[in-house]
């Protein structure tokens, strides 16, 4: 299969994954709790990733497949094909809202990001992008991005952000939140990075990322000319947590050395 095809094939995978999410909504819903009260995931996560693996391992063989619920294959480096999977991503948002979530896909190949897809399941929104050819919201290109001052830019973050942690002091925050036009929390890593990429957030950080939340997203990032590395300013390790910047890139320069001072 050529490399166009297995574009093809991702993207006609994530579709029909997507058909199987929204017709589950007639179904009784089986959530569980994973690591902690509030880490959930439900039969629907479970069942969206076990489909991508039997077609993949199906169709090609000798790809790994590196998913966030575990039946994929342990992976300790990324050599050859790798999918890196978010089945659901945003899956608090799925069980609360019924929207707002993402399927999130990176196909790496010897550590490079080939393909990068982040479908909005409910917004029927696929942004794709293939290395050195782009990045499209469905059919539409997307531009590059331009600069943004922080005065004029909403940035991404959570609530988790008030609590202290190593990676600001509580007075950079409060003048970065009282400098910015706006912050907005989408409760998706993979939208979020998807907004970015679109231009809708100017910047997206959080303190803890796992590789299938980034993965598709940085390909796509790379395309329209984001900045995306750790709050150390170091680049992202597909095989661990990281924590995690996408931003213009000027912006994501003055965010790093003014505002995100690690302690
Ligand atoms: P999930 O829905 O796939 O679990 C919510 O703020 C974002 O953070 C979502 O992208 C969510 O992905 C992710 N997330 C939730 N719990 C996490 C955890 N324990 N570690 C890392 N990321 C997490
Ligand atoms: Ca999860
Ligand atoms: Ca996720
Ligand atoms: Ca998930």
């Amino acid at each position: 299969m050529n490399i166009h095809m297995l574009d093809k094939y991702a993207k006609s995978l994530i579709k029909q994954a997507a058909i199987q999410i929204r017709s589950s909504f007639s179904e009784e819903l089986i959530i569980e709790s994973k690591s902690e009260a509030n880490d959930l995931v439900t039969n629907i996560d479970k069942e969206t990733e076990k489909f991508f693996i039997r077609h993949i391992k199906s169709d090609f063989p000798d790809h790994r497949i590196f998913g966030e619920e575990g039946f994929g294959d342990k992976i300790d480096n990324l050599d050859g094909y790798v999918w890196m999977l978010d089945p659901i991503d945003g899956t608090t948002n799925f069980i609360h809202f019924k929207k707002n979530f993402a399927i999130s896909l990176g196909i790496y190949k010897d550590g490079e990001g080939i393909f990068g897809y982040i479908y909005n399941v409910m917004d029927d929104d696929l942004i794709s992008a293939a290395q050195g050819q782009g990045a499209y919201l469905n059919d539409v290109r997307i531009p590059m991005l331009e600069k943004a001052s922080v005065e004029k830019s909403i940035i991404g973050v959570n609530a988790s952000w008030v609590i202290p942690n190593k990676f600001v002091q509580h007075d950079q925050m409060i003048e970065l939140m009282q400098t910015a036009r706006g912050t907005r929390s989408f409760g998706s890593a993979a939208i979020e990075i998807a907004y970015v990429a679109t231009g809708r957030l100017d910047a997206y950080m959080s303190m803890r990322l796992s590789p299938w939340d980034i993965a598709g997203g940085m390909v796509v990032a790379k395309e329209v000319g984001a900045i995306v590395t750790t709050l150390s300013n170091e680049p992202i390790n597909l095989l661990k947590q990281n924590s995690f910047i996408v931003s213009k890139p000027n912006l994501h320069e003055q965010l790093l050395s003014k505002y995100i001072i690690l302690k």
